[in-house]
């Protein structure tokens, strides 16, 4: 696939942030966007496409207004335009609760969609104690959801925990993010044994209902254990018993079995819905020598 059909954008100071780093470790597969109304945030050391929101003389944010952020995304749709024209596939990361995040978001969310691409979102949360924050990003994730083929939710408080157990400062140390997002892109960018293509991911997302997506990188002869870590990663509280279409990728070394395969397909559909279409794709890749990584987009989710 031709990487200027697949676009990460990163919106708002956390966003740009992920993306930047994100992207770093998956470049050659898609390009980049930066969207911020704060200058500091768009300076990319590798290549992007970069859209400073509103005036360009001032270096602060929205101020926490995501009307202010959403008017000025929607006055630059010219812009946004033409780096949507070649793009089938957009993944958006965002931290809502301010204003370039939350307004923009489900703005360039919704001139995606209209020009045809189908919206990956990965949006989180802000941290419980921040209640007027948290007020915002309810009222922008319900935007975001609708105009997002997947929406995945995470929670702040979850990545902070995480980044702290990993000794990392937590707007820095989001590396599970990284992971997480290069699993998506290297899935989507790569052919497979069993080829799975943007039709196959299309079928899934439009069976209604929420859509979330569940990441695991680790050992091949331990699938339950990748599909815990898969459920308790800092996504927001899922709970995929009732989903009703999973699409799985697996990738593994050039010694990836059969019966790994289905072990780990398995371990991931074992608790959804008993009619719920799967589709499974697998790929083998030199770097992953002893290893699995699996990818499975779930739509049809409750989410809690
Ligand atoms: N406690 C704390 N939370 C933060 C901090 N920075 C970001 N956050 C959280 O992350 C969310 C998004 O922050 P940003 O990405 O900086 O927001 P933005 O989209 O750039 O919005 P504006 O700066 O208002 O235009 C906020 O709602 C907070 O919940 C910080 O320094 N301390
Ligand atoms: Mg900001």
């Amino acid at each position: 696939m031709d990487n200027s059909s697949l676009l990460m954008v990163g919106i708002g100071g956390l966003g740009c942030a992920w993306a930047k780093r994100a992207h770093s470790r998956c470049e050659r597969n898609i390009d980049l966007l930066l969207v911020d109304s704060d200058a500091r945030g768009l300076e990319s050391s590798t290549q992007a496409h970069v859209l400073q929101l509103g005036p360009t003389l001032e270096s602060s944010g929205c101020a926490g207004l995501p009307q202010l952020g959403e008017q000025r995304m929607r006055a630059l749709s010219d812009f946004t335009s033409r780096v949507l024209e070649p793009v089938e596939l957009v993944i958006i990361l965002t931290a809502l609760g301010g204003g370039s995040g939350s307004g923009a978001a489900p703005e360039m969310a919704r001139q995606a969609k209209r020009r045809g691409a189908m919206v990956i979102s990965v949006a989180a949360f802000p941290f419980e104690a921040q209640q007027t924050r948290r007020a915002v990003a309810e009222e922008s994730i319900a935007a975001l959801e609708s105009y997002s083929d997947v929406c995945v939710r995470l929670s702040l408080d979850r990545l902070a925990w995480q980044a702290r157990e990993r000794g990392v400062d937590w707007r820095l140390g989001a590396a599970w993010i990284e992971e997480f997002v290069e699993g998506i892109v290297a899935t989507i960018s790569h052919l497979g044994l069993i080829n799975l293509d943007l039709m196959d991911l299309r079928s899934i997302v439009s069976k209604g209902g929420a859509s979330t997506l569940l990441v695991a990188e680790g050992d091949p002869e331990q699938p339950m254990r990748l599909f815990k870590q898969a459920i308790e990663s800092p996504l927001y509280d899922v709970n995929i018993s009732g989903a009703r279409g999973c699409l799985i990728q697996v990738e593994g070394g050039t010694g990836l079995t059969i019966h790994q395969l289905n072990a780990v397909t398995d371990a991931f559909t074992s608790g959804i819905h008993q009619d719920a279409q799967v589709i499974l794709g697998a790929r083998t890749t030199p770097e992953l020598e002893g290893k699995i990584r699996v990818v499975a987009i779930v739509s049809g989710v409750g989410i809690h």
